[in-house]
């Protein structure tokens, strides 16, 4: 066991055996129809970790009647008492507890992220989402309504139906159970489609749902590639897709959606999301959190805060304390608990970090930590740090999804707001004063789905999360997130005679 800050956390699994790389359902293991696999790879090390069932669109459509079957009325899961869906959703939770360490272990070696970031961040996010929409599975209740007439009309929250689920590489297990406990606990059954980089979470916790006592055809986990993304969406027997990845494919998904039948359709997409340093803050705890707000999860998060403006007054000394932060950032073994940054996801993705590097010194912005690639092993790339970034630079505008940091200047709260917004993203904003006027004025001028004060990436299964403009449609989490995976239904119902 090892203390990292007050948590003991125990021992990675630094080779975990892989038991499951199959295609998952109606409860049982199967092999791609086409014979077709992949592999996926440990990113710290360029090493093939296992070869994985490649799902096709022939695998896809049998994944899905097999939801469908088990969405029939008078089927064990329609006809399953709310309170027991919850029930088995803590099952589940129990199940991701008991596994904790194999399930942060296969993380880290299947997405690079840091292990105590794994365990203590994403692990433990996921058993408080699955156990906090347990909690949900029977509450969430329609009404009755007074309407006029001699009626008595009332509203059901029914399931939607079979639910499409495409998730991404940056935090793999926390997206499953994101995706699959909010639809499950609302009477919905599930198609998941993990990420081509990350399915070895997702394919354990296949087994686990099956071990928690789920009957079959509820969730079932398909790994492959975007064709069997883009199977799912145009599937016509799919009532709903919920996408989390870029904003390219996020649109791509919302007219395939729209094609065979209207599936319902939400998107957690990309951003390029403001920070906002005002000079009345703490400058150290400001460096720190402006810090952390770029390059957590090796700068692969959606809502990252990646333009960081400052005021002028504090500029120059921010972007000092900025580059002597950066430059301190311990890069290297996932599974070395001193570790705060590990590899990103694959050598697609750090090319595509290093080329809008230098694409920033192309343009004019001043280099003044990192740029490189680390080593020749893995995909490490050194915590970046751009100043005097202006707001018509590449770096400025497009997401890069790594360890870089734009260090941009303001004058006046009206610039700020106006620069903030100038993009086509808004998923979060992050605001960083002591002036409770300033920050009201700011955090309603923003156009984002998230305003953080005082903090940054404080994510919790409570409160709702999902993006303005280009960066989604619908909000996941919280009980927001209940809306998305129900129908309302009005039954009006013809009285002989109505009394108040
Ligand atoms: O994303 P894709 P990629 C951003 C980030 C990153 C860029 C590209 O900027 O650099 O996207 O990453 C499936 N129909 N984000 O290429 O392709 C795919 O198999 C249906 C932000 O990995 O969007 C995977 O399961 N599905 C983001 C999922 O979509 C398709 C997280 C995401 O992959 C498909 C990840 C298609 N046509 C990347 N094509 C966030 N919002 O957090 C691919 N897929």
């Amino acid at each position: 066991h090892k203390c990292y800050s007050t948590v003991i956390f125990p021992e990675p699994i630094v080779s975990p055996t892989i038991t499951h790389t199959g295609i998952f359902y109606n409860n049982e293991w199967h092999k791609a129809k086409n014979g077709q696999t992949f592999q996926t790879v440990n990113p710290a090390t360029g090493e093939v970790i296992a070869d994985i069932q490649r799902g096709d669109k022939a695998d896809i459509d049998a994944a899905v009647e097999a939801a469908n079957n088990a969405f029939k009325l008078g089927s064990p899961w329609r006809t399953l008492d709310a309170s027991e869906r919850g029930r088995l959703l803590h099952k589940f939770a129990d199940l991701l507890e008991r596994d904790a360490t194999l399930l942060a272990s296969l993380e880290t070696i299947d997405n690079g992220s840091p292990y105590s970031a794994s365990l203590g961040g994403f692990v433990a996010f996921s058993i408080k989402t699955a156990r906090y929409y347990a909690g949900w599975a029977d509450k969430n209740h329609g009404k009755t309504i007074p309407l006029d007439g001699n009626f008595f009309c009332y509203t059901r929250h029914e399931p939607v139906g079979v639910c499409g689920q495409i998730i991404p590489w940056n935090g793999p297990l926390l997206m499953f159970v994101m995706k699959m406990a909010p639809a499950t606990a609302m009477g919905n059954t599930v198609v998941i489609k993990p990420a081509e980089q990350t399915p070895l979470t997702a394919l354990h916790c296949a087994e686990l749902v099956k071990e928690a006592g789920f009957p079959p055809g509820v969730v079932n986990v398909v790994p492959g590639f975007g064709d069997a993304g883009q199977a799912l969406c145009a599937n016509e027997k799919v009532d709903k897709i919920a996408f989390t990845g870029s904003t390219e494919v996020g649109k791509l998904i919302q007219q395939s959606a729209g094609v065979q039948n209207l599936k319902r359709v939400t998107l957690e997409l990309g951003g390029k999301s403001p920070n906002i340093i005002l000079a009345d803050s703490d400058i150290a705890a400001a460096v720190e959190t402006a810090h952390q707000a770029v390059f957590f999860n090796q700068g692969q998060v959606c809502c990252a805060g990646t333009r960081t403006f400052i005021d002028a007054k504090i500029y120059d000394e921010f972007v000092e304390r900025s580059i002597e932060r950066a430059n301190r950032r311990v890069v290297g073994d996932p599974f070395d608990f001193r570790t705060e940054q590990g590899p990103q996801i694959d050598q697609i993705q750090m090319n595509k970090i290093l080329g809008l590097i230098k694409t920033g010194v192309d343009e004019g912005a001043t280099l003044m930590a990192g740029g490189e690639r680390l080593g020749d092993r893995g995909c490490f790339v050194a915590p970046t740090v751009f100043a005097d970034v202006k707001d018509h630079h590449t770096i400025a505008q497009e997401e890069i999804f790594g360890p870089v940091q734009q260090l941009m200047k303001f004058d006046t709260l009206e610039e700020v707001i106006e620069r903030a917004n100038r993009t086509n993203y808004g998923l979060a904003a992050g605001i960083l004063s002591k002036d409770v006027d300033k920050i009201n004025y700011l955090s309603q001028g923003i156009r984002a789905g998230t305003i953080w004060v005082n903090s940054y990436n404080v994510l919790g299964c409570q409160g709702p999360f999902g993006g303005f403009k280009d960066s989604g449609i619908g909000r996941e989490n919280g009980e927001y997130g209940l809306s998305q995976y129900t129908e309302v239904k009005n039954v009006i119902i013809s009285v002989p005679q109505k009394n108040s």
